[in-house]
């Protein structure tokens, strides 16, 4: 489906299949299939691929992180070099994350208040204050057209009192983001964050609320977080039923092919994980067959490619005898090849998931991906 360009944020739902649900999110940058899965390009490359890459893989849309960004090269460098999109070279549309879950895991001396976060940097200690309208700023400098709140996320297993401590000052950060939010050009979203660990009358309460202040997207976030995939799943159960149907839903940070497909079952619209590309770093290949580890010595005579019936070159046109000698050689083309066959393997599984609810066969779907991983490819 094609739609006219648009100048404003839109969510068209198209079709359902159980709680599964496809459509297109309408940007002025471009539109976004959905269920969509977005490669992360942290400091503003997703790492190992060159963006004609990632869009010949089918993403519609990648993201960035404000935490990396505001430190190098930050934010006011990007603005002045022509924002984000021209800077990396990518002109679809951008998510950024606020900040706040990477100042949690990459920071040191973190002091959180009620007005924010301060933090010294990763990266050369430099003393920052992030504040949910400070994060704001930052992405609107960066040009990203669906913005994240200020989060306070916390580990699990955490305290109900700390859990419900973290979400309500992250309700309050909606509000000051969603007020300062306002000064930004039309066409661009702001997302609410829910939060409220692994405790489903905080979940509740926070969709509720979130909710109530009617933002144009919904992210569920504190999940993936060390908990068990059945209580990620059993806590997206419990908050989908507060969030309008209308508005488009992302679970940040997630996760694996089987947690994608879990996940659109239950109704989620959009994801984003490194787990494509750090894995294809570390030489394990997801593939229609299954995992592939190319460090096994198993693959050494191998003559087969990764996936001989993909139309993507890395799964197609390379042995598995070739990137094991790539990986043993500690060679960046093996990362890159890995890289980029994990990424077009996600968008395939999302591509796939698209069809399937449209066709209204979602549960068959699930059911046949997992037959062939099950299989296996010997
Ligand atoms: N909050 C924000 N970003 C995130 C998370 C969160 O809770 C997660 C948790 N999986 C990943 N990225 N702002």
């Amino acid at each position: 489906m094609t739609f006219a360009p648009t100048d404003s944020f839109s969510f068209v739902l198209s079709a359902t299949s159980g709680a599964a649900r496809t459509g297109f999110i309408l940007t002025p940058r471009g539109t976004i299939r959905t269920p969509a899965f977005m490669p992360v390009g942290t400091v503003a490359t997703v790492k190992g691929l060159y963006f004609d890459q990632v869009r010949a893989a089918g993403a519609d849309i990648v993201l960035a992180n404000t935490y990396h960004l505001m430190l190098r090269p930050g934010a006011e460098r990007v603005a002045k070099l022509g924002g984000l999109h021209r800077f990396m070279g990518w002109g679809g549309p951008i998510l950024t994350d606020s900040g706040g879950f990477q100042v949690m895991s990459l920071s040191s001396l973190r002091k959180m208040s009620e007005n924010g976060v301060t933090f010294r940097s990763h990266v050369d200690g430099t003393h920052y204050e992030l504040t949910p309208e400070r994060a704001v700023e930052i992405q609107g400098l960066l040009g990203s057209d669906i913005q994240m709140q200020l989060d306070e996320c916390v580990r699990l297993p955490c305290t109900d009192e700390e859990a419900a401590r973290a979400m309500r000052l992250s309700v309050r950060w909606a509000e000051r983001s969603k007020r300062a939010f306002e000064a930004q050009p039309k066409g661009r979203a702001l997302f609410g964050i829910v939060q409220g660990g692994a405790v489903p009358a905080l979940r509740v309460e926070s969709a509720c609320a979130l909710a109530d202040m009617d933002f144009p997207g919904y992210s569920i976030g504190g999940l993936a977080v060390g908990e068990p995939q059945e209580v990620m799943l059993a806590m997206i159960e419990t908050v989908e039923p507060h969030l309008p149907i209308t508005k488009p839903r992302y679970l940040m940070g997630v996760g694996t092919p089987d947690d994608l497909l879990e996940a659109v079952a239950r109704g989620i619209d959009m994801f984003d994980c490194v787990m494509p590309t750090r894995s294809g770093r570390h030489a394990l290949a997801f593939t229609r067959l299954g995992r592939i580890n190319l460090k096994n010595a198993r693959h050494a005579e191998d003559p087969r490619p990764l996936d001989e019936e993909s139309d993507c070159p890395a799964l197609r046109d390379y042995s598995r005898a070739y990137l094991h000698h790539l990986v043993r050689c500690e060679e960046m083309l093996g990362a890159m090849l890995i890289s980029w066959a994990n990424i077009h393997y996600y968008q395939q599984l999302m591509a796939g998931a698209r069809d399937a609810i449209a066709a209204g066969r979602y549960a068959d779907y699930v059911g046949e991906v997992k037959d062939g991983w099950a299989r296996g490819d010997i």
